[in-house]
């Protein structure tokens, strides 16, 4: 019989890791969930990893892309433990001082970040207790194996002394029971922090107040209301959340305030009591992400609330040579935007309401930006804090500096929500397969849709009633007579300028992915 003990050591160490994990989320719930190891970590890999990377985990996970990166970490940690669980078994010294050291290394991040002594208590707690938890292990994990083997019985259950299996069955009981504690403990913590920030949302105390210009009622025929296709206003709850925030920040209201500074003539301090005295407009805007894949759902439409960046530069008088605000986010996130776009006719607005609301913690509360016609990535800076105006030669922003344009504009874009890939559609009476999708072409607007089946003809879409033309809009478009089969609907878009969406498929960096979107489906 072979010597299963290299094993046990192993599973023990990665054990151990979950136990660590859980008893360190648990004990940071109690107190404050930015404490936890895995949010300590995740927030100091965040910043080095490969931009490419975090973009590829971007259009993959999506919105889940943080929840990704919390399983990927506990993964990765449970096997750096179970290796180091496997030195134990000659080296035990070795193995607790590395077990330690790591599982103490979130403790030193903490302290260099400016976080409290006992902000270490989750930590620390959580490596006595993983400690423990490979102790306990080890001890049922060693020893008896070597004597089994020695052993001329073949009954691989009878460990020594005829007990069988007793040391091997309790080391897997444990084993799973710990492993199972520690992972109900890491899920547990970290939905209680999801659901403590959806409370904070809801309770904010902001009152917003009624817009000086309302957005106009939503007309008829804007929505075509089709089964499968998204609604041409988002709900909250429904918008896509890209950032680089592990947690987003939380910024208190009543001690917020924005700065404006730089290449202007006069500085201005704006607080929140002050900005909701100003009047303040509701505009319908599409937003965007740059990252969005073909055919992906980084984008939605809302109407926001705010004051016109525009009105607020010209206090500040920008000096005549500058051509860049560089907005900054209280996370240090920041965005570099046209001085041109800002102070245009277009709707930027300083806004703090999103439909009817004011903006949700994970889009921003209690002010960001909202730019028509840019990619969020050079525009929408969420917990914005600072406009600073300046020139694009003398300043780089966020995601610039790792790679990504100076300029975003958002390029002519469409992709098919109905049918869903794979559906199995079957003609409506009169003998007609619906296609449907969006549109988008922010700021200038939409023209025209053109969808086919297969490679026919170009067929020209109904499209829903135009917002405005910072909206998206919804296209839909029968087909009649398709035979029994797989098909495959593309679709494309031209704006409003006769710029017709560009075919070509390319990576979305430096500045956005382009290409068609196809679905194929199944006529029965
Ligand atoms: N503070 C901050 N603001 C930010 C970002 C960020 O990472 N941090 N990401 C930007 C990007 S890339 C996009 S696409 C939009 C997304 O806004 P949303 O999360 O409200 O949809 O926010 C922008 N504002
Ligand atoms: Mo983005």
């Amino acid at each position: 019989m072979t010597d299963r003990r290299p094993l046990l050591f192993t599973l023990a160490g990665g054990v151990a890791t979950l136990v660590y994990f859980g008893a360190a989320e648990f004990i940071a719930g109690a107190f404050s969930a930015t404490t936890a190891p895995l949010l300590i970590l995740g927030q100091a890999i965040i910043p080095l990893t490969p931009t490419a990377m975090i973009k590829a985990a971007i259009s993959v996970f999506g919105t889940n892309d943080k929840l990704a990166l919390i399983i990927t970490l506990v993964i990765v940690g449970a096997a750096v433990g179970g290796v180091i669980g496997r030195i134990g078994l000659r080296r035990r010294t070795l193995s607790f001082v590395l077990l330690i050291g790591l599982g103490i290394l979130p403790v030193f991040l903490l302290l260099s970040t400016g976080g409290a002594l006992l902000d270490s208590i989750p930590a620390l707690g959580g490596v006595a207790l993983g400690c423990a938890a490979y102790m306990g292990l080890i001890s049922l994990g060693d020893g008896r194996e070597l004597r089994s083997e020695d052993s001329a019985s073949t009954d691989r259950s009878a460990d020594f002394d005829g007990r069988p299996g007793t040391d091997r069955r309790a080391f897997f009981g444990l084993a799973a029971g710990l492993s199972a504690v520690g992972i109900a403990a890491i899920a547990a913590g970290q939905s209680a922090s999801i659901l403590a920030r959806n409370a904070a949302g809801a309770v904010t105390k902001l009152v917003l107040p009624r817009p000086a210009a309302s957005a106009p009622e939503i007309p008829a025929g804007a929505d075509l209301d089709i089964d499968g296709l998204a609604p041409i206003m988002t709900p909250n709850d429904d918008f896509y959340r890209i950032d680089t925030a592990l947690i987003p920040p939380s910024v208190d209201a009543s001690s917020w305030s924005l700065h404006i500074h730089g290449m202007v003539e006069d500085e201005v301090t704006i607080t929140m009591a002050e900005l909701l005295d100003l009047p303040l407009e509701e505009h319908r805007v599409s937003l965007t992400c740059v990252s969005n894949q073909v055919g992906g759902d980084l984008v939605g439409n809302a109407t926001w609330l705010g004051y016109p960046v525009r009105d607020l530069l010209k206090r500040a008088k920008p000096s005549a040579d500058a051509d860049m605000v560089l907005s900054t986010s209280d996370d240090g996130f920041t965005a570099s935007t046209p001085l041109e776009v800002l102070t245009d006719d277009r709707a930027s607005l300083l806004a703090v309401g999103m439909n009817g609301e004011p903006l949700p913690r994970d889009h921003g509360f209690p002010a960001r930006l909202v730019v028509p016609g840019l990619y969020g990535f050079v525009s929408a800076t969420k917990w914005v804090t600072e406009l600073e105006v300046t020139r694009f030669t003398d300043k780089e922003a966020y995601w610039t500096k790792r790679g990504w344009a100076t300029h975003g504009p958002v390029l002519v874009a469409s992709r098919v929500d109905v049918p869903r890939a794979g559906d199995h559609a079957s003609p409506n009476k009169d003998g007609q397969i619906i296609t449907a999708g969006m549109a988008w072409a922010q700021h200038v607007g939409i023209a025209e849709v053109q969808v086919r089946i297969d490679n026919g003809d170009w067929h020209t879409a109904e499209l829903s009633k135009e917002l405005t033309t910072d909206t998206w809009r919804q296209w839909r478009c029968p087909f009649n007579n398709l035979e029994p089969g797989t098909h495959t609907v593309t679709v494309r878009a031209v704006d409003a300028d006769g710029n017709v969406q560009i075919s070509e498929r390319r990576p979305a960096i430096p500045g956005s992915a382009t290409g068609l979107h196809d679905r194929q489906f199944v006529v029965d």
